[in-house]
């Protein structure tokens, strides 16, 4: 009975996910579900991207908190369309609450959409959002047997970008192993070691997100 409700869920999900995939197709608006643990990188990412991408491109950026808007204060500088949902102790955004958030954003202006999910490395694996492309952000100092761990987020992601390389000095991690791991489990997963810090691996990954808008 209890795999039933879930079930039920999940699929009151989807159908609401594929709406907003309809909405974005419609306003040629490419989508990025980007999905980490907390503090990984998202927003830092979402702001080297930005200047990577040199003014060539309109963005929009979608952000999950549990609480605060934090995140979109700071994206909020670089002068992109930016909205902040709080989830009030959800531990994932789900398609519904994108759809209100959708409803609220000037699509006509965006052709490249970022959601900062909840920090989180379980929940928002399971809840589409409609968005295009699942990435992922690791990095280095939550350790190299993540994939092990939270398995799903891994096995669904388009790319797994491995943030904060400038600390692999101090830290235990072994990238080799981590990315022969992570295709293992999803060998069409694209990997990109990264530094939001330093910038290095960031025009590798912004000419991959630029290929992917380019072929939608
Ligand atoms: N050393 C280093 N620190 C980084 C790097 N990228 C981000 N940070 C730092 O990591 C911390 C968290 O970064 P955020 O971008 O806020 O992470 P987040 O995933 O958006 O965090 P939440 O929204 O709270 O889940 C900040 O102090 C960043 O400055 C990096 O490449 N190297
Ligand atoms: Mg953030």
């Amino acid at each position: 009975m209890e795999i039933k409700v879930l079930k039920d869920i999940l699929s009151a999900n989807e159908q609401i996910a594929e709406r907003n995939r309809q909405l974005l197709n419609s306003n040629n608006v490419f989508a990025v579900n980007l999905m980490s643990s907390p503090g990984a990188g998202k927003t830092s990412l979402i702001l080297e991207t930005i200047k990577g991408l040199k003014g060539e491109n309109r963005i929009g950026v979608i952000e999950g908190d549990v609480s605060s808007s934090l995140d979109a204060e700071v994206i909020g500088k670089e002068g992109v369309p930016v909205l902040q949902i709080n989830t009030s102790g959800g531990c994932h955004l789900d398609a519904n609450m994108t759809y209100t958030a959708l409803d609220n954003i000037p699509l006509k202006d965006i052709e490249l959409l970022f959601i900062e999910n909840v920090g989180n490395l379980i929940c928002p694996a399971e809840f589409s959002l409609g968005e295009h492309k699942k990435v992922l952000i690791a990095s280095i100092p939550e350790g190299d047997d993540k994939p092990f761990k939270y398995p799903l987020m891994f096995h669904k992601a388009d790319a797994v970008l491995i943030n904060k390389i400038d600390l692999l000095p101090y830290l235990k991690f072994d990238i080799q192993t981590f990315s022969r791991t992570i295709k293992g489990m999803n060998e069409k997963v694209e990997i990109f070691p990264i530094s939001c810090t330093t910038g290095q691996g960031i025009q590798e990954w912004v000419s991959w997100l630029l290929t992917q808008l380019s072929k939608s």
